[in-house]
C-alpha cells in the first residue's frame, strides 16, 4: 500500500507476506475487540488487524491489540516445566509427568496433614472460559479446597458485590450501544481513552453523531476529563458522599421516577432518611465538589430522558468500593435508568475475561453465578458433575486478599498461582514477599518464566497464552467471543486446559468425574448448566459465536431454534418490570452511610498517592515490557506531579525523586503535568517493585478489594541523580 504523493518519497509499508488471516478476540482488556491475525507462508503470525464486521470494534484496534501477535515469540516465555526443592535453589528442567505428579503429591500431602483448605488456588481474569470452568470442576469437585479465588478480587469484586446487593445477582445490565441512545453520561473513576480505547471510540463516535453531556468524576484531569462537559475532581475516596448528595437533590426536587421506583424497588424510605443528611453544602466540604455543581449534575442526570453511568477502578478500588457501586445503582434505580436503551449502570470490566471468570470459574461459588450457600445450587452442580454434594463447602472460602494473611499465619501452606502475579500486583509487596517465603509449596502456572512470583515457585508450569489456545471470553457488555488456536505454545509449554485436564487425571484416579478434552465440548457442557438462568448460553456454539463475531448473553436454545438472530434480547438485562434476581423480582435501594477510613495525607506524608495505568502497558508488563512497540513509550517508572508542586519542591522535569510511604520507598522520575492537583501524584503500577512497595491496600468490607488509589506519601529530593537512576534500576531488578 502506498501513502503520500506517488512520485515523491512514497512510504511503502513492508509486505509481511500474509497468506491467511485467522480469527481471535483480543486478550488484553475487557473491551473484547475482534482481531484477525495474519500468518505468513511458514504459518508464523506476522500481523494483526481489527475485524470490520465485528460490532464491538468495527475494524479498530488499540496500541496493544495491534501488536499482540508479537507476544508469541517474545522474550522470557516459559518453554519447559521447572522444578526445585527450595526457592533459593536453581530451577531444574523436568518433564510434564514429573512436574504434575509433584504438584499432585505435595498438595495431597499438605491437605492430609493440615486439612483440605490448607492449599489455596488463585486464578485470574486472563484465561479462556472453558479453562476456568475446568479448573473450577477440578478444584471444587476433586481437590476440594475452599480457598479458591481469583485476581478479580483486586479488580471487579466491588462491582460484583454491588450488583449483587442492588439487583440480587451479578451481571452488567447495559451494552456499548447504550452510548448511541443516552442523553447524559457520567463516568466515575474511569480513564476510558487509555484503558478501554475502543469503548472510548464507541462513546466518542456516538457523541459526535448525537451530542449528550459527559460528566467525569476523577481527581485527575485524564483525557476523558479533558473531553468532559463537566469535570468533578472529587476528593479521593469520597464518591459515595457525592452520590448521596446527588440523591438528596433528586429527592428534594421530586425528580425521581416514582412509577419505576414503585414497580421495581424496595427500600426508598430508608434511602431517603439517609440521603437527607447529605445536603450539598455539607457534602461539598467532604467530597470537594462545590454545592452548585452537585445540584447541576444531579438535575442534569435526573432530567435526562435516558441517563447512563459507567465506572471502573476509581470506584471499585476503594474502602467504599462496593458502596460506590451500590450508590451508582441507587442513582440509576431512582431515575428509572436500568435496562432501557441509553439508561444503564455499566461496570467497565478490566481483564479480557474477568466476566468469564465471574460466570464460570467457581471462584467464590459455583458455575453460572450459583452460590455455595444455597443447598439447591450445591445439589444441582454435584449431580451434574457426579460428585457427592457433601464434598462441596457450604459457604465461600477466603477472598484472594485474605489468602495471603492466612499464609502468614500458617493456616495455608500450599499455593497454586494461575495467570496472576501477586508479587507485582498486590499492595505492600514487602509483606507479600515475606508471605511467599513462608509457603511450604508453591506452583506458578504462567506463560512467562520471568515473573516476580515465579521466584517463589517450587514448580513452574509453562502455559500457552491467548491465541495459542482455543476457547471463549466474555467482554464488558456480556458478549461471548472466541479465540482460535492459530499457533502452538513455545517449546514444551501447553495450553492451560491441557494442564488442568492432566492434573484432573491425577486427582480423579477412580475416573468418577468427566473432563472433556475439547473446548467446544466443554462449552456445550457449560450450556447445559446455564439453561433457564440469567446467563443462559444454550443457544450458542463455538461455530455460531465465530460467525456472529461474538454473541451477548442471554441467548437461549429457543431463540436459536426460532431462528432469532443474536443479539435477540441479549443486549440488555432487567428490561422488564420485576425482572431483578431477588425472589420478589425487585431491586434494592440501599442507604450508604459514609465513614472516612482511608489513609489520608498528614504533616509527615502530605501528598496523595494515586496509582493506575497507561495505555501502552498491561499490568506488571510481563507482556508489554517485552514488546518494543509498547515498552518504548514508558520504559521507566515515573510520577505525574503538578508543575507548581514540583517547582515548590525544587524538582525539575526528568529528575529522579524518592517517594516514601509508611510501608516503603520507591525511586521514580518526575514528570510535571497539570493532570494532577498540587497535593497528589499519580504513579502507574506497571513497574516491578515500585507502586506496590508504597501502597497500603485497605480492604473494602463487602468485596475485600484493596483501596489502591488512596494512600499518603512524601517526596524526597535526590542529590546525586546518576546514583538515583542506578538505584531506581536496581530496585526493579531481581
Ligand atoms: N492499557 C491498559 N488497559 C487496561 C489495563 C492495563 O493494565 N493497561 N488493565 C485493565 C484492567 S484489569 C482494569 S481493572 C482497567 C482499569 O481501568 P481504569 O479504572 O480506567 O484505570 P485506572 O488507571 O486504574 O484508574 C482509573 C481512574 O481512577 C481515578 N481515581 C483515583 N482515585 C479516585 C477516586 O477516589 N474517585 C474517582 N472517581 N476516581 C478515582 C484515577 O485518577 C484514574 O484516572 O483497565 C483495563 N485496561
Ligand atoms: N497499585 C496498583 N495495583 C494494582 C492495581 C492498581 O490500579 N494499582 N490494579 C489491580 C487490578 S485491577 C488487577 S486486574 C491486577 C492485575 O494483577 P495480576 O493478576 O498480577 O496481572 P498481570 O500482571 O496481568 O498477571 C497475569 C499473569 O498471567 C500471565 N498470563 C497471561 N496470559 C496467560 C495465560 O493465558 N495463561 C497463563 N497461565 N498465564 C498467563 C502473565 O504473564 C502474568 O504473569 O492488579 C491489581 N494491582
Ligand atoms: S481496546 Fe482492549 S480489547 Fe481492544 S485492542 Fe485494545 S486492548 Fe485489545
Ligand atoms: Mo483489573
Amino acid at each position: 500500500m502506498l501513502f503520500g504523493r506517488a512520485k515523491k518519497n512514497p512510504i511503502k509499508i513492508t509486505d509481511k507476506g500474509v497468506v491467511e488471516w485467522k480469527y481471535a478476540t483480543c486478550g488484553y482488556c475487557s473491551t473484547g475487540c475482534s482481531i484477525e491475525v495474519g500468518l505468513n507462508e511458514a504459518g508464523k503470525p506476522v500481523s494483526s488487524r481489527g475485524v470490520g464486521g465485528a460490532d464491538v470494534n468495527r475494524g479498530k484496534l488499540c496500541l496493544k491489540g495491534i501488536f499482540e501477535h508479537e507476544l508469541f515469540d517474545s522474550n522470557g516465555r516459559g518453554t519447559k516445566p521447572l522444578i526445585r526443592d527450595h526457592f533459593h535453589e536453581e530451577f531444574q528442567p523436568t518433564n510434564w509427568d514429573t512436574a504434575l505428579d509433584k504438584v499432585h503429591d505435595r498438595f495431597r500431602e499438605i491437605q492430609e496433614k493440615h486439612g483440605r483448605d490448607s492449599v489455596a488456588i488463585v486464578s485470574t481474569g486472563q484465561m479462556l472460559t472453558e479453562e476456568f470452568y475446568t479448573l473450577g470442576k477440578l478444584t471444587r469437585g476433586l481437590i476440594g479446597t475452599n480457598n479458591y479465588d481469583g485476581n478479580t478480587t483486586l479488580c471487579m469484586a466491588s462491582a460484583v458485590s454491588g450488583y449483587k446487593r442492588s439487583f440480587g445477582s451479578d451481571g452488567p445490565p447495559g451494552c456499548y450501544e447504550d452510548f448511541e441512545h443516552t442523553d447524559c453520561l457520567i463516568a466515575w473513576g474511569s480513564n476510558l481513552p487509555e484503558q478501554h480505547p475502543i469503548i472510548y471510540w464507541r462513546m466518542k463516535d456516538a457523541q459526535e453523531k448525537r451530542p449528550f453531556p459527559l460528566i467525569v468524576v476523577d481527581p485527575r484531569v485524564t483525557m476523558l476529563a479533558q473531553n468532559a462537559d463537566i469535570h468533578l475532581p472529587v476528593t479521593p475516596g469520597t464518591d459515595v458522599v457525592l452520590m448521596n448528595a446527588m440523591m438528596h437533590v433528586i429527592l428534594k426536587d421530586g425528580l425521581e421516577d416514582k412509577r419505576y421506583i414503585e414497580a421495581n424497588t424496595n427500600g426508598l424510605e430508608e434511602l431517603r432518611a439517609e440521603v437527607e443528611k447529605y445536603d450539598p453544602v455539607t457534602a461539598s466540604k467532604i467530597c470537594g465538589i462545590d454545592e452548585d455543581t452537585i445540584r447541576t449534575v444531579a438535575r442534569l442526570f435526573a432530567k435526562a430522558g435516558a441517563a447512563m453511568q459507567i465506572w471502573t477502578m476509581g470506584i471499585n478500588q476503594s474502602t467504599h468500593g462496593s458502596d460506590g457501586v451500590v450508590g451508582i445503582n441507587n442513582l440509576a434505580l431512582l431515575t428509572g435508568n436500568i435496562g432501557k436503551p441509553g439508561g444503564t449502570s455499566l461496570s467497565i470490566t478490566g481483564q479480557c475475561n474477568a466476566m468469564g471468570t465471574r460466570e464460570w470459574s467457581s471462584c467464590s461459588g459455583l458455575p453460572n453465578h450459583r452460590v455455595l450457600e444455597s443447598e439447591q445450587d450445591r445439589k444441582d452442580v454435584a449431580k451434574f458433575w457426579g460428585i457427592d454434594p457433601e464434598f462441596l463447602p457450604k459457604k465461600r472460602g477466603l477472598f484472594q486478599t485474605d489468602i495471603y494473611p492466612a499464609i502468614e499465619t500458617g493456616e495455608i501452606k500450599g499455593l497454586w498461582l494461575i495467570a496472576t502475579n501477586p508479587m507485582s500486583s498486590l499492595p505492600n509487596t514487602a509483606r507479600i514477599r515475606k508471605t511467599m517465603e513462608k509457603l511450604e509449596f508453591c506452583v506458578v502456572q504462567d506463560c512467562y518464566r520471568d515473573t516476580e512470583s515465579a521466584q517463589y515457585a517450587h514448580v513452574f508450569l509453562p502455559a500457552g497464552t491467548w491465541a495459542e489456545k482455543e476457547g471463549v471470553m466474555t467482554n464488558t457488555e456480556r458478549r461471548v467471543n472466541i479465540v482460535k488456536a492459530l499457533t502452538k505454545p513455545p517449546g514444551e509449554a501447553k495450553p492451560d486446559l491441557w494442564i488442568f485436564n492432566r492434573m484432573a487425571e491425577r486427582f480423579n484416579k477412580k475416573g468418577k468425574v468427566s473432563f472433556p478434552e475439547h473446548p467446544a465440548d466443554i462449552f456445550l457442557e457449560m450450556g447445559e448448566l446455564s439453561k433457564g438462568r440469567l446467563c443462559d448460553i444454550t443457544g450458542m456454539t463455538h461455530k455460531l459465536i465465530e460467525e456472529r463475531r461474538g454473541i451477548q448473553w442471554p441467548y437461549t436454545r429457543e431463540q436459536a431454534e426460532n431462528g432469532e438472530m443474536p443479539p435477540a434480547g441479549g443486549k440488555r438485562i432487567y428490561t422488564i418490570d420485576g425482572t431483578f434476581s431477588y425472589p420478589d423480582g425487585r431491586a434494592k435501594l440501599i442507604p450508604l452511610p459514609f465513614i472516612d477510613n482511608n489513609e489520608v495525607p498528614d504533616e509527615k506524608f502530605p501528598i496523595w498517592l494515586n496509582t493506575g495505568r497507561l495505555i501502552e502497558h498491561w499490568h506488571g508488563r510481563s507482556k508489554t515490557g517485552k514488546l518494543a512497540d509498547n515498552n518504548k513509550y514508558a520504559p521507566i517508572p515515573f510520577i505525574e506531579i503538578n508543575p507548581d508542586a514540583a517547582h515548590e519542591l525544587g524538582i525539575r522535569e526528568g529528575e529522579y525523586v524518592r517517594l516514601v510511604s509508611r510501608r516503603s520507598d520507591a525511586i521514580v522520575m518526575a514528570k510535571p503535568t497539570h493532570r494532577v492537583p498540587k497535593n497528589m501524584v499519580f504513579l502507574p503500577f506497571h513497574f516491578h517493585d515500585c507502586a506496590n512497595r508504597l501502597t497500603l491496600g485497605l480492604l473494602d468490607p463487602h468485596s475485600r478489594q484493596p483501596a489502591y488509589k488512596q494512600q499518603a506519601i512524601r517526596i524526597e529530593l535526590m542529590a546525586d541523580q546518576t546514583e538515583a537512576a542506578r538505584m531506581s534500576l536496581e530496585m526493579r531488578e531481581f
